[in-house]
This record gives structure tokens, sequence and C-alpha cells, in this order.
């Protein structure tokens, strides 16, 4: 199979853009839940499934990773997106390595890494090395608060791009743009574009992202990755919209 890195950068290099979903294990619980998901993802397979929170309890995100891999039959990547070392677990496919370049907190830069590292070498899983950035998205948010942080403001994209750069120049292989989940306003295109043009890395962009008018705005902006949350909880019908939109997208730039 290939690595999903590989696959980030042949998509990144020939414009190909991809939609993630993420699964918050605190918020789909249940029997009924995840049957719902599994009939959203018979119609419309998706590229990856994200998994990861703020909060979460390590029997729900076990949970999570196991019906992700039976609903989608091992089809979709499961990636975990961890919120911290207790949000790590080798029946995954990879994990997004983070590191909070855009806060100034040891813990969240290196300290919980060094914890996950001994795990992470005994596992199989993918280790996508990624450069995290929070972005003001208006009003504050988990991702804020539990990291204690202060996001890069968002009409700054020259900080956000010396930022981007400085993890390149580190070794940081993806980059992810995150207004937070559940954000007012999403990363503003400009912020994208400037990143996305100066490091020249596969860009995921997430948080506040509940229409297709703004996955196409990210996307468009040089977004290589999508990825909504919330806006798929609260529209169960968002992810087939998105991913149809997507698949007319592709076509149009001929890299389907
Ligand atoms: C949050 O980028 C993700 O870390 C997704 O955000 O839940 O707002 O879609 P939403």
């Amino acid at each position: 199979t290939t690595k999903l890195k590989e696959l980030l950068y042949r998509n990144s290099r020939e414009g190909r853009k991809s939609l993630a979903l993420l699964i918050d294990p605190e918020k789909t619980k249940g029997q009924q839940a995840w049957q719902e998901l599994a009939d959203r993802c018979v119609d419309f397979p998706l590229d990856y499934f994200f998994v990861g929170g703020s909060l979460v309890n390590p029997e729900d995100f076990l949970t999570s990773i196991r019906e992700l891999k039976r609903i989608s039959q091992n089809r979709i990547p499961v990636v975990l997106f961890p919120g911290s070392v207790m949000q790590v677990s080798r029946e995954a496919d990879a994990i997004l390595f983070l590191s909070l370049i855009s806060g100034r907190n040891s813990e969240w830069l290196i300290g919980q890494q060094v914890l996950a590292a001994p795990t992470l070498a005994e596992s199989d899983l993918e280790i996508l090395s990624t450069g995290y950035m929070l972005v003001n998205g208006e009003r504050s948010t988990s991702v804020e608060y539990i990291s204690q942080t202060i996001p890069l403001p968002r009409d700054k994209p020259d900080l956000a791009v010396a930022t981007a750069l400085a993890g390149k120049f580190l070794g940081m292989s993806l980059f992810y743009l995150d207004a937070g989940s559940g954000a007012q306003l999403p990363v503003p295109e400009q912020m994208i574009r400037a990143v996305r043009t100066a490091v020249g890395s596969p860009l995921i962009v997430g948080g506040g992202i509940d229409s297709v008018f703004r996955a196409k705005q990210a996307w468009d902006a040089g977004a290589d990755l999508v990825v909504i949350g919330n806006g798929a909880e609260k529209n169960p019908g968002l992810i087939a919209e998105v991913y149809q939109f997507l698949q007319c997208y592709n076509a149009s730039l001929n890299v389907n």
C-alpha cells in the first residue's frame, strides 16, 4: 500500500484535493450513531477519517478507531489527530505527529511527543510529522484553552508563514492550519494561500468549515486536505454534499 505521506505529496503536487471527516469520540457514541455513519460512508467514500479531540475517554477513543475500521472495511485510512499522548493507539493506520508550533507551551511543542515516542516506535503506525498552527477563529476554542497557547492573529499571514517556514526548516513535512473545532470563522483564505505558497508542503485546513462554500474557499486558496468535524455533526448530509462537490472539483482540474 502507498504510504500516506507519499499520497499526500503526490496529490498536493498534482493539485488533487481531498477531504477528511473528523470524528470526536466524545460526540459519536452508541450503536445508532455508528450505524448512521456507516450508512453514509457506503455511498460517499471519504479520503480519510481523523480521530481525536480535546477531552477523550480512552475507551471511547479505541471504540471509535475500531468502528471506523469496521464500517469502512479498512478502505478509509484512520489517522489519529491526537489531543494528547492519551490518544495514541496502534490500531489506527497513521498519526499526525503534531507539534503546536503556533504556541510557546513546551508541553505541546515537545513534551507529549517525548511521552508518546516509545509507544510509536513499537507500532506500525505511519508517523506524519506535522506543524500544527492554531489560528484565531473569533471566539476561543477548546484547544486554545487546553493547550494554554495564544493562536495566530487571523490578520497576520506573515506570522503564519514565518511559523510554518520554521517548522519546515526543522523537518516537518505537513502543516495544519486550524481555526479550532466549531470556530465561527474558518482560517482566512489569504493566510492559507500565503502558507501554502511559502512552504510548498501538503497543507491541511480545518475549523469552522461547515458548508460546501467554505470547503471550496479553502481548496481554492491552496488547502490540499480539508477537515470537517462539527459541521458534519450538525448537518449529517454535509459530508456527502462536500464529497460530491469535490469529485466535480477534481474532475474540473483534470486530476481525477
Ligand atoms: C478541528 O479542524 C478541526 O480541530 C475540525 O473543526 O469541528 O469546526 O469542523 P470543525
